[in-house]
Formats: structure tokens, sequence, C-alpha cells
């Protein structure tokens, strides 16, 4: 019986010498790969008579065993060395801040909004709020829209059944305009706000849905004309589309709560098919696009907010966030505004938590 101990000492010897994983990995070729010497003898057992097989076969097994247990073992003891010496080394500071997980976007419509907040904030205008479901007198007749004026039509109201105890019918606010009348009645003159939200008017189609925002200012103090609401408007709009050749042209117009009513055009360019705001509408291949309605406060209007008209003068102004939103970042459809589908975000390129500031520059991208 031939004894093989002196090849199986020779290997776990060296298997034991190994300095890395790799240097085992090559002992484990030498003997136990295809061509390996231990692989070997166990081929050469095919080759040999029965009684010779049976004789030897038993001890190269056993050769072949022990020399797989040493590689397993030493591979073992040098993983368990190596996490050792990890574990000894590396150090996790659990005092650490956990890293910040992105949560979602902030959504067009409040980006325009804070920007509007920041652009006003630096006209000395405060951002005020008020409920949405507002009753029939702060929506409609303190702003000089009594119960049969036809104007209310025009706005095709979402009517609660309840009756306020003072103010009659409760609605969705169509405009927010109870907002500014709120204000005036409880912080009296002088008034510089802005006050932007929800509003709610019953149509839905392309450019129409039935919730959609709006902005509206108001200035209330001695001495003011329709050269400030000018000015205001055009700084206005020169901070938020970052532009300063902006062109306003002033157009008669009505509102029963301004006197004079004036809506605002905007000069455009067409380029490469599509309106770009900046220049006079006047000139060769440009044109002028309707933007905000405003006007002076209609005297009755300061009246009924408790003020005294021959005191306090004022302005004021309208326009849609959603519009100033498609404009600014050339969205085409009202609707998708509303759709909650983050891919419509992304495509407009709104990143994670993508917040405009004045120091930034207004509209700055992260
Ligand atoms: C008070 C007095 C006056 C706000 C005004 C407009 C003209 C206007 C529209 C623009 C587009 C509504 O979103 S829109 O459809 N708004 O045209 N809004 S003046 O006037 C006021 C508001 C409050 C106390």
């Amino acid at each position: 019986m031939t004894d093989y101990r002196e090849l199986e000492s020779e290997a776990l010897a060296r298997i034991d010498a190994a300095a890395d994983l790799a240097a085992l990995d090559a002992l484990r070729v030498e003997y136990l790969g295809k061509q390996g010497s231990v692989s070997s003898l166990l081929k050469s057992l095919g080759a040999m008579a029965p009684d010779e097989r049976q004789a030897k076969a038993p001890a190269i097994q056993a050769l072949r065993q022990a020399v797989a247990d040493a590689l397993a073992g030493r591979k073992d003891a040098m993983e368990a060395a190596g996490l050792e010496a990890r574990l000894a080394t590396e150090t996790v500071d659990l005092t650490l801040p956990a890293p910040e997980m992105p949560r979602g976007s902030v959504h067009p419509v409040s980006q325009v909004m804070d920007e509007l907040a920041e652009i006003f904030a630096d006209l000395g205008f405060s951002v005020a709020t008020g409920p949405e479901i507002e009753d029939d007198w702060h929506n409609f007749s303190a702003l000089n829209m009594p119960e049969s004026h036809p104007a209310r039509a025009m706005h095709d109201t979402f009517y609660f059944p309840d009756q306020a105890e003072q103010g009659g019918r409760m609605l969705l606010r169509t405009h927010t305009s109870p907002v500014q009348i709120r204000t005036m009645v409880s912080q009296g003159a002088p008034v510089r706000i802005i006050a932007p939200g929800r509003v709610y008017r019953s149509d839905s189609d392309a450019t129409h849905t039935p919730m959609f925002h709006q902005v509206e200012g108001l200035v209330i103090d001695r001495d003011i004309h329709l050269g400030h609401l000018k000015w205001t408007l055009e700084t206005f709009l020169r901070a938020f589309f970052e532009r300063e050749d902006i062109v306003l042209r002033l157009r008669p117009s009505y509102f029963p709560f301004t006197e004079p009513s004036v809506e605002v055009d905007v000069g455009f360019a067409l380029e490469n098919g599509k309106r770009v705001l900046g220049g006079s509408g006047d000139e060769a291949g440009h044109g002028w696009m309707e933007l905000l309605g405003s006007g002076m406060v209609n005297r009755r209007v300061i009246e009924m907010s408790g003020l005294d008209p021959d005191e306090w003068q004022g302005f004021a102004f309208g326009v849609g966030v959603d519009r100033l939103a498609m404009l600014k970042y050339g969205m085409d459809d009202l609707r998708a505004f509303f759709d909650g589908d983050v891919r419509w975000l992304k495509h407009y390129g709104f990143s994670f938590l993508d917040q405009p500031t004045l120091s930034a520059g207004v509209g700055a991208r992260a």
C-alpha cells in the first residue's frame, strides 16, 4: 500500500504557511484543480486493476479530503482575521446625522409662489392669506358686486348649501380678493400685501381647471396713483422673467372692484414659433400678450372696508400663478399641473427640493 503521508504533510504545511487568499487559491489549483496532483492520483485509480484500486482508493480519498479540509479551514481563518482587522481599525460615528433622503420636489406652482413672495418682499409687500371657504359678502358684495351684479355670473361659483351667520351664502372663493378685504378690515391702512392661493371656478378645458392659483396685490396709502401701479408691475415682471426688456401696455378695461381698470399686456417676440416675452409688441414680428388685470381700487370698496376713500387710495392687480409658471418654464397644458405625474416634473427639470432664493438668483436651479 502506497503511503501518501509525505505528500499530505507537505500540502498541509504549505496551506498553513499561505500568506493570503490569493496564495491559498493557487495551492487549491495546484492540488485539487483539474490538472492538480491530488486530482491526478484520483484519476489514476480508473486505470488500475480492481484489486489495486480497492487497495489504494481509501488512502487517496483520505488525502483529497484532508487537503480540501485544510484549504477550507485556512480560508475561514483568513476571512475571520480580515474581519477582525477591519473591526479593529474602522469606526462608525453613531452621533453623525443620518444622510438626507430625497423626499420629493417643490411643485412648479409652489416654486413660482415662493419666487413671487421673494420679489414682492423686496418691494416692501408682505404675504397675506385667508380662508378658501368664504362667505358671499367677502367674496362679492365687499368687492362692489352686490347680489344682482352681472359680473357675478362670470365667476361660475361653487356654492355650499350653508348660510353664514353674517355675510350670506358660503362658497369656494372665486378669487383671492376676499383676503385683501379681510386685511383692510382687520388692519386698516396703509396696506402693502400680496395674496397668493387657490381659487375655484366651475370651469374645465385645456386652459381652465376648476381649481387654479392666483396672486393678487393691494397697495393702500395716501396719494397712490396709476404710475405707482405701472412701475410696480414692470419691476415685478422684469425680476420674475429675469429680463430687463419687458415692456408693458395698459389698456382700459372694466372690473367692479377697480376704477379706472386696466388690462396689462406684455410685449413678446416670436422665436422659432414660440412666444418669448420681451421687447415692444409694436415692433415688426412682435405682439402683445394679455397677462394681468389691475386698476385703482374702487372708492366704494375702500369705503366698505371701513376706510375713508378721501384719505386712502390704492391700486390692485391680479394674475394667474399657473399661467406665470407656464410662461416662465414653457409648459403648455394647464391640466398636467394637477395630474400629479412625476415624469412631467422631471421633463421640465424640477429637481429635488429645488428652491428659488434671491441670493442664489430667482429661478436658480440646484
Ligand atoms: C381688492 C380690490 C381690488 C384685484 C384685481 C384683477 C384686476 C384681475 C384676474 C387676472 C387673471 C383674475 O386669475 S385671473 O383670472 N384678475 O383681472 N384682479 S384687479 O383687484 C382687487 C382685489 C382686492 C380689495
